[in-house]
């Protein structure tokens, strides 16, 4: 934390990075540290190599997010990038920046900052939280938006594992900081479009699942997209959803894209699914990961499913 708060102490000029296909935490955390290096005199930048999803388009100053990135930083911050890959396909950090700031909660997180602040706690938005506090920066009514919505988004609403007292103890001060939290939670949860419901529905009329109903399953072709008017956006909590079924242990969304195909993984109370997503090439959080197969959805589901069996006792 020293170092970080050195690092920025000695910046002018500051981009602020995080991963492609943003979540709540990732845009969440991206601009209130954007906001937080304004608000101390830096000149700040954002980056997010894929637009802002609508749903996060509430968050203030979403409009200011860049999706290119020009010229050279004195620092560089990556927040919620479990790798540089996943900024955008890797981008070239030692061209951009001097010194380059890892602030992420991923335990698989590949280090590849000059600083690294790896801390698997709920969300990046509460590491951030903390780490505001230190520098003293004042939590705006804009900024506790931010931090409140990364929260509430890589917590499931307080529900997944890493939501611990302190976790509420964050989201209580935010919320004193003027976070609306109903607002928030309805723009978040209550605002889908036609069309993701239309996939969802597409998608959970062809789930399947394994004898023991521990491993449930669903495939979303590019037809199934098309005849839903369906963006990547629109699949949001589908495979939450699958899990969220009684008796499921692991969740499988399977995705066709023109490089193979795309397997989310969710799992409920005891199979780490980093681990196989590990095993096949991907990586993320204990209960939620991800991978790309290389292979049409047919042989991916074989090959996936033989891995998900394996740590199915
Ligand atoms: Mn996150």
């Amino acid at each position: 934390v020293k170092k970080i708060l050195n690092e920025i102490k000695k910046a002018d000029k500051i981009v602020v990075f995080t991963h492609r296909d943003p979540d709540g935490d990732a845009i969440g955390s991206m601009i209130a540290m954007y906001l937080a290096l304004r608000s101390i005199g830096k000149k700040a930048d954002m980056f997010c190599s894929n637009k802002v999803p609508d749903i996060y388009r509430f968050l203030p100053s979403s409009d200011k997010v860049k999706d290119k990135v020009l010229g050279r930083y004195d620092l560089g911050i990556f927040v919620d990038c479990g790798s540089i890959e996943r900024v955008n396909g890797g981008a070239d950090i030692d061209t951009i920046a001097d010194v380059n700031i890892n602030i992420d909660h991923h335990p698989d997180n590949t280090r590849f900052g000059d600083i690294n602040y790896i801390e698997p706690i709920s969300s990046v938005s509460e590491i951030i939280f903390k780490l505001f506090k230190k520098m003293n920066v004042k939590i705006t009514k804009d900024i506790a938006t931010c931090l409140y919505a990364g929260v509430i988004t890589d917590t499931g609403n307080f529900r997944y594992d890493y939501t611990t007292s302190e976790t509420f103890e964050v989201a209580k001060q935010l919320k004193k900081a003027g976070a609306d939290s109903t607002f928030i939670a309805m723009s978040v949860y209550e605002n889908k479009t036609l069309s993701s419901v239309k996939i969802l529905g597409a998608a959970m009329h062809g789930l399947e699942s394994s004898k023991s109903g521990k491993v449930a399953w669903a495939v979303i072709t590019k037809k199934m997209m098309d005849d839903a008017g369906a963006s990547d956006e629109d699949l949001t909590g589908i495979v939450d959803l699958i899990r969220s079924v009684k008796g499921v242990e692991v969740a499988i969304l399977f995705r066709e894209e023109d490089y193979g195909t795309k397997v989310n993984f969710r799992s409920k109370f005891k199979v780490n699914v980093s681990a196989i997503a590990g095993r096949l090439g991907g990586g993320g959080h204990v209960r939620a990961s991800g991978a790309v197969v290389n292979a049409d959805i047919k042989s991916a589901q074989k090959k996936v499913l033989a891995e998900v069996y394996k740590d199915i006792k």
